[in-house]
């Protein structure tokens, strides 16, 4: 408890400082300015570790991810108004993707913005985060502090996880209280995120459901990564031997080359499947649904659903086997349940989605030893699946378009949560943030693969990698543009096209601006040296991949999103 001896008090900086020290919080994600500035400087001396950022939507990126590999709340703090609002996005983004976060903005004197009479920075900021956040909450009172940050903390990890909202008005921070009364105050949550065990007959149905599939298939998400359950669900999808569909952020769960993996034969799995088991993973357009063209005829497929949400069962399609509870204590019941005789799922079904596996997987392998100059997508991300083959632990960072889709089918991943990427909404902007978490949170080596669109949405926050001097080596695969460089303006006018950047840019330069190593690497050996390089010396590194400009499609994989326009394209 930190306090003015002579007088014995404490205040608000300080009790907001000792109330997430209480609670096991560590590092705060952050941008400084009026009224914080005090704050993360008393922090930093009470002993936490503040991660100073270029721009709060990377600190809130940064915060959320923490949030998914810590299962505890990552903490963003902003200032006021435009400050909260750039750091609004992430909150939304965590919310979306069910990552305990919470967003701490200081904010402008409440008598003068609810009379709307002008204070600096003024904006009803509790009222502007509620609509995209999990709760909100306001402290005016200094003693009110301790039950404000428990509940923050509460709300963002129970249940489903979600962003959470802690409104800190100015004045609050040099409120005063006697020192002794402010730590009674305080309040360390006890268990934050109380297990939900599943009801014993939602486990017996979905386990009879399941031992009746002729072609069953598992389906993890990410929120069985979250999880953390990490032996019990490897233990649980062996002891079936049913054929797995890692969601992207589930890779690696178990290893990519499991002999169960479905991940190559993905088209297959989903429409031939006669039993669907989703465990963490939403029946969203990320699945199409649970309908349509991807899945089997209606009526032909039955869903078990396991997640902690009970409002997610029936959301697209009605759920034969809705088991409500978390997804340790639901993969434990089920192991329990199954006892030592469970038959394995029909071996003929097994076979069927190996052979589809290999087929696809041969298929693939040539393109991945191509050594052209330009390098197209294969042959760069060839590279790169050999290093994180030898290297697995290593932390990949993800996204762009062509450079997501492609990456995310070619990159085997090892172990849990080492694929982090623009998860439910598909956003760019996460990468620089999320790397620095990455790093923080992990200690591992990061390696984020961008493309030259993707990561300009976050590229000054190199300077914060070079700053803390992390261990991340950023690969910017350059295209010249979003989806591919050779866009034409369709007028022949003299602005390019609105999809394609500076011809033969060097990202490379911009590392070397603030200390890391740049490397321009124009093929596919290059390019390997590099980034094996960046890993071993652990320095902060940032790689220009150039990729042929015609390698790429408009919108990657979801092309098929674009609405068409009845008129007609200019020819
Ligand atoms: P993906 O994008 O990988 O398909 P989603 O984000 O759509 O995954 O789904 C994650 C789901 O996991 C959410 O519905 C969320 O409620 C659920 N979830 C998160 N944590 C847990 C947990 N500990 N136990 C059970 N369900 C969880
Ligand atoms: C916050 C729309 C989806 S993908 C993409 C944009 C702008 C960039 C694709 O180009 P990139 O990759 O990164 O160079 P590649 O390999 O195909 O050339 N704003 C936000 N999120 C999204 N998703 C967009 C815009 C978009
Ligand atoms: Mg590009």
């Amino acid at each position: 408890m930190s306090s003015d001896n002579a007088q014995s008090l404490t205040d608000g900086f300080h009790l907001v400082i000792d109330a997430l020290k209480l609670n096991g919080i560590k590092t705060l994600y952050a941008v400084p300015g009026i009224p914080i500035t005090d704050l993360l400087r008393m922090s930093q001396a009470e002993g936490l570790r503040v991660i100073s950022f270029r721009h709060e939507q990377h600190a809130g990126y940064a915060a959320s991810i923490a949030g998914f590999l810590t299962q505890k709340p990552g903490v963003c703090l902003t200032v006021s108004a435009p400050g909260f609002l750039n750091g609004l996005t992430a909150l939304a983004h965590a919310t979306t993707n069910c990552f305990p976060m919470i967003l701490i903005s200081g904010s402008s004197e409440r008598e003068i913005v609810d009379l709307q009479q002008g204070d600096y920075e003024e904006m009803d900021q509790l009222a502007v985060a509620k609509p995209v956040c999990k709760a909100a909450f306001r402290v005016l009172h200094a003693q009110d502090i301790g039950i404000g940050v428990a509940r923050a903390i509460r709300a963002a990890c129970s249940g489903r996880p979600g962003g959470v909202y802690l409104d800190l008005p100015a004045k609050l921070f040099a409120q005063t209280m006697d020192a002794a009364a402010g730590a009674k105050s305080l309040v360390k949550v006890v268990d934050p995120a109380p297990a939900h065990i599943p009801a014993p007959e939602s486990v017996a149905r979905a386990l009879s459901l399941l031992k009746s599939a002729k072609k069953p298939l598992i389906i993890l998400g990410k929120g069985a990564a979250y999880a953390q359950a990490d032996a019990d669900i490897r233990a649980f999808v062996e002891k079936s031997g049913i054929p797995y569909l890692p969601m992207s952020m589930a890779k690696g769960l178990l290893p990519d080359t499991h002999p169960q993996s479905a991940g190559a034969a993905r088209s297959t799995v989903l429409k031939d499947a006669d039993v669907v088991m989703l465990i963490g993973a939403r029946l969203n357009w990320l699945l199409s649904h649970g309908k349509g063209k991807t899945w089997g005829a209606p009526g032909t497929q039955t869903f078990i659903h396991v997640d902690i949400d009970p409002k997610e069962m029936d959301s697209n399609i009605g759920i034969a086997a809705p088991v409500v509870g978390d997804i340790a204590s639901t993969v434990a019941a089920f192991l329990k349940a199954m006892g030592d005789s469970w038959p394995k799922a029909p071996a003929e079904w097994m076979a069927l989605v190996r052979d589809k596996v290999e087929g696809n997987v041969a298929k693939m392998a040539p393109r991945l030893q191509n050594n052209n100059v330009p390098m197209d997508y294969h042959g760069a991300l060839g590279v790169l699946k050999r290093i994180f083959k030898e290297r697995p632990e290593t932390i990949l960072v993800n996204e762009g378009a062509n450079t997501l889709d492609f990456a995310r089918s070619i990159i085997d991943i090892y172990q849990p949560r080492k694929r982090l990427d623009v998860g439910t909404w598909g956003v760019m902007g996460i990468g620089m943030g999320y790397s620095i978490a990455a790093a923080i949170e992990t200690g591992k080596p990061v390696v984020a693969v961008e493309g030259d669109s993707a990561f300009g949405f976050s590229g000054m926050e190199i300077e914060t990698i070079c700053r803390y001097k992390l261990p991340v080596c950023v690969v910017v695969f350059n295209n010249g543009g979003i989806y591919r460089g050779t866009d034409k303006n369709p007028t022949g006018g003299e602005d390019v096209a609105t999809t394609v950047f500076v011809k033969d840019a060097r990202y490379d330069k911009m590392m070397e601006a603030f200390g890391g190593v740049g490397v321009n690497a124009t093929s596919p050996d290059e390019l390997a040296r590099a980034v094996n390089a960046a890993i071993d010396c652990g320095k902060p590194t940032l790689i220009n991949a150039v990729i042929d400009e015609k390698a790429g499609t408009e919108s990657g994989r979801i092309g098929n999103l674009n609405p068409q326009s009845v008129v007609g394209k200019k020819a």
